[in-house]
This record gives structure tokens, C-alpha cells and sequence, in this order.
């Protein structure tokens, strides 16, 4: 079924010059980007994003980390793409995940408590609808 997904470039990709090649990843694999935008998150907006990880006690370092410099908001289209998008991603923490993955392939281990992990990838159709209408009120 053709879905839609919400890719996030956070701080550290953006930073590091990775955009593009995660881009690059996306297309290769078919599917088609829908709207793209440079954006400075603010913790408004992450408080919605991250509503199920606001009461963590991690939250805090989450909206330093996301809030250090711009990141890339991406909405992609194609066949499976919200389970697609997480595969070409990777797991969670960035010593874990596959080489050949995003994470894996540029995900580190930083100092600090905040896990930096390149990108984002919503979890399920119904967030991708969810952060879609956060990111891109317009296009909801
Ligand atoms: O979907 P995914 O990004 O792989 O992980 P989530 O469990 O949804 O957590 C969102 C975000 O929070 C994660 O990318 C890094 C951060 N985080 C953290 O800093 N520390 C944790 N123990 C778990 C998650
Ligand atoms: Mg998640």
C-alpha cells in the first residue's frame, strides 16, 4: 500500500554534511520525496513530536540535541515506506545498528547523555499521519 512517512535529518546529520547522501539513500530505494524543508525545532513543537517521551527523564537532553542547529524535515511516499524507512535506518542506538544503515553508517557514540542518531522514522502509518500534520500543518 503506498504510504507516507516523516523523515527527520536531526542537528548531527545536517552538521555533518549527511543530507545528502541520506537523501540519496531515500531515492535509491524508490520512493518519492513529497516535501522537504529546513526548520529550527523548538521545544514546542518537539513536545508534540515526542508527546510519549515527554515525561522521560531523558526528555531534556532529547530538545538540547534536537534544538543545537536546524534539522531536515522530509515527507516520502512509496509501497511499505513507514516499515521500508525504519529498515533503511536502523535501530535506535547508533552502536547497535546494522552497517549499511544510516545509523550504522554515521551514527556515533558522542559524549553527553543525549542519544544522536542522525534521523528520525515515525513508527507506524498512524504517527506518520500524526507528525506529518506537526511538521507540515499544510500538507496534513
Ligand atoms: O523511533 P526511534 O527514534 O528509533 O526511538 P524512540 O524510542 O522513538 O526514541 C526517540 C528518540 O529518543 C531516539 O531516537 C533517541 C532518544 N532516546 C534517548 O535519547 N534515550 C533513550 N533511552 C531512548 C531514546
Ligand atoms: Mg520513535
Amino acid at each position: 500500500m503506498t504510504e507516507r512517512t516523516l523523515v527527520i535529518v536531526k542537528p548531527d546529520g545536517v552538521q555533518r554534511g549527511k543530507t545528502g547522501d541520506i537523501i540519496r539513500r531515500i531515492e535509491r530505494k524508490g520512493y518519492c520525496l513529497v516535501a522537504l524543508e529546513m526548520v529550527q525545532a523548538t521545544e514546542t513543537i518537539l513536545r508534540e513530536h515526542y508527546a510519549e517521551l515527554v515525561e522521560k527523564s531523558f526528555f531534556p537532553e532529547i530538545v538540547s540535541y534536537m534544538t543545537e542547529s536546524p534539522v531536515v524535515a522530509i515527507i516520502i511516499e512509496g509501497e511499505n515506506v513507514v516499515e521500508g524507512w525504519r529498515s533503511l535506518m536502523g535501530t535506535t542506538m547508533p552502536t547497535q545498528a546494522a552497517p549499511g544503515t544510516v545509523r550504522g553508517d554515521f551514527g556515533r557514540d558522542w559524549p553527553g547523555n543525549a542519544v544522536k542518531n542522525v534521523v528520525h522514522g515515525s513508527d507506524s502509518p498512524a504517527s506518520a499521519e500524526r507528525e506529518i500534520a506537526i511538521w507540515f500543518p499544510n500538507l496534513a
